[in-house]
């Protein structure tokens, strides 16, 4: 992309509103714009970065082997009112009246639409295990609105749904979302660490949540310092293996870490004190077992293999996409903006021409850019008639993973210079050498 023919309107102040660091480089790195309280227009390159996390979290679901449906934002009422959860819900629910007088809501989950579909279409045990998932916008008019996109009142979720003859399978697939989690997370370059928490209103006993530590992070958390040494890596799972993902779990949850609701001060001081720690994160995901709650209520059963008609064993599993953009800004940012991790940068290269309109420096960013693209990385070429200063102050803000100087100077001596945004370290390098250092 030329930034010359791009839409990329950067703030130079501060915005006042912006109490967070994350919500104010998005303002000013032009990611997105407020349209009302908790609600945002996503420009280009906010777009970019949530389309990469949506990107990594569909190719880690299907990964694990669950399968992507879309579901609508709006929702009737009706649906709800049979799981007893339209009342239940309170002002946080969106409830709207169509020209029928019918009642519908935009949809804060999709628990009871997605049982819907299931008790509709699937009536054998032989049809299970099945877990279904989609990235929808969903909406919960939030007391508090703040921090951006990190507590929206619409925000994009991934919703995924599984749907077990036993308890035994549906506890199954809450290890196998606990582990594509994991990995989900890290391939974005965050650890997330799963945390012992309270279900609320989505209901059942077993649930985890999902942290970033963060000091800006809205929930207190209590942990064992032990924890925050794991990596998942780069190890295979074979996610149908009920072994493999049980030891993720344990290896992942048998320390201490917890959110606020759910600690326990009795077994927290059982840790030797230096590695208790008490912090903030920020909850990027939660995955929930609740048995029959919705089954029952809505009728979802299949017939099992005595023949007899059972409820399903379900759970719900939930990615904050929108939210992990400032989670992840609020995880890698420095005083001059944002440092991208490449996975999900909304481009990866940033060539800086320094001196536009010199034939020699044109020539030379105009072949690199050709080069780079056709080598399949996202390039973003600053061509603008601008200071050289201003540039690198823009793609500082923006935080391009590399960036490539170009002028003439450095092309008399036949090199252009190689930046990492994360370390500022610089290398002078042949033109023709750039593809093969990024590969
Ligand atoms: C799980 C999927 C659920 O709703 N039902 C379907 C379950 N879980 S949850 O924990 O309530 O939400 C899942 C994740 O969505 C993000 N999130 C938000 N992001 C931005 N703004 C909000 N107001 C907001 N509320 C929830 C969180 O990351 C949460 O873990």
């Amino acid at each position: 992309m030329r930034l010359s023919r791009y839409f990329l309107p950067v703030l130079k102040e501060t915005p006042a509103e912006a109490q967070i660091a994350s919500h104010r480089l998005m303002l000013r790195a032009g990611m997105i714009k407020q349209a009302s309280a908790g609600i945002y227009s996503w420009l280009p390159l906010g777009y970019r970065v949530l389309r990469n996390i949506e990107r990594i979290v569909h190719e880690e679901q299907q990964r694990a082997g669950h399968i992507p449906v879309l579901m609508p934002t709006l929702q009737s009422a009706d649906l709800w009112r049979e799981s007893g959860r339209y009342d239940a819900y309170g002002p946080e629910m969106l409830r709207i009246r169509d020209r029928h007088d019918r009642d519908m809501l935009y949809g804060p989950t999709n628990e009871e639409m997605i049982t819907d579909i299931f008790r509709s279409h699937v009536s054998s045990y032989k049809d299970l295990p099945m877990t279904l998932y989609h990235i929808q916008w969903k909406f919960r008019d939030e007391a508090r609105p703040r921090f951006g996109v990190m507590r929206g009142r619409e925000f994009l979720m991934k919703d995924g749904y599984n749907f077990d003859l036993t308890k035994e399978d549906a506890l199954h697939a809450y290890n196998r979302h606990l582990v594509s989690y994991l990995r989900t997370y890290e391939r974005m370059g965050l650890q997330a660490i799963p945390m012992r928490a309270d279900s609320g209103p989505i209901g059942g006993d077993d649930t985890h949540e999902f942290l970033v530590l963060a000091e800006t992070g809205e929930s207190e958390v209590f942990y064992d310092s032990e924890i925050t040494d794991l990596k998942f890596g780069d190890r295979e799972i074979d996610y149908d293996s009920v072994q493999q993902c049980q030891s993720v779990l344990e290896e992942f949850t048998s320390r201490y870490a917890r959110t606020d609701e759910t600690h326990d001060p009795a077994i927290f001081d059982q840790i030797p004190e230096d590695r208790r720690r008490v912090a903030r994160g920020i909850e990027v995901g939660q995955i929930f077992y609740f048995g029959t709650k919705y089954s029952e209520a809505m009728g979802a059963t299949v017939q099992g293999p005595d023949g007899k008609a059972t409820p399903v064993h379900m759970g719900s599993h939930g990615i904050g996409v929108s939210r992990l953009v400032g989670a992840l800004i609020e995880a890698n940012h420095d005083d001059k903006g944002i440092v991208w991790p490449w996975e999900v940068a909304p481009f990866q290269v940033g060539i800086v021409n320094v001196k536009q309109g010199d034939a020699t420096a044109d020539a030379a960013c105009d072949a690199l850019y050709k080069e780079l693209t056709a080598a399949g990385l996202d390039v973003l070429y600053d061509d603008r008639e601008e200071r050289a200063g201003a540039k690198f102050a823009t793609m500082d803000l923006i935080g391009l993973p590399k960036r490539i100087t170009v002028g003439p100077r450095g092309l008399e001596k036949g090199v252009v210079e190689l930046t990492d945004r994360r370390t500022g370290e610089s290398e002078e390098i042949k033109p023709e050498l750039v593809a093969a250092a990024l590969a």
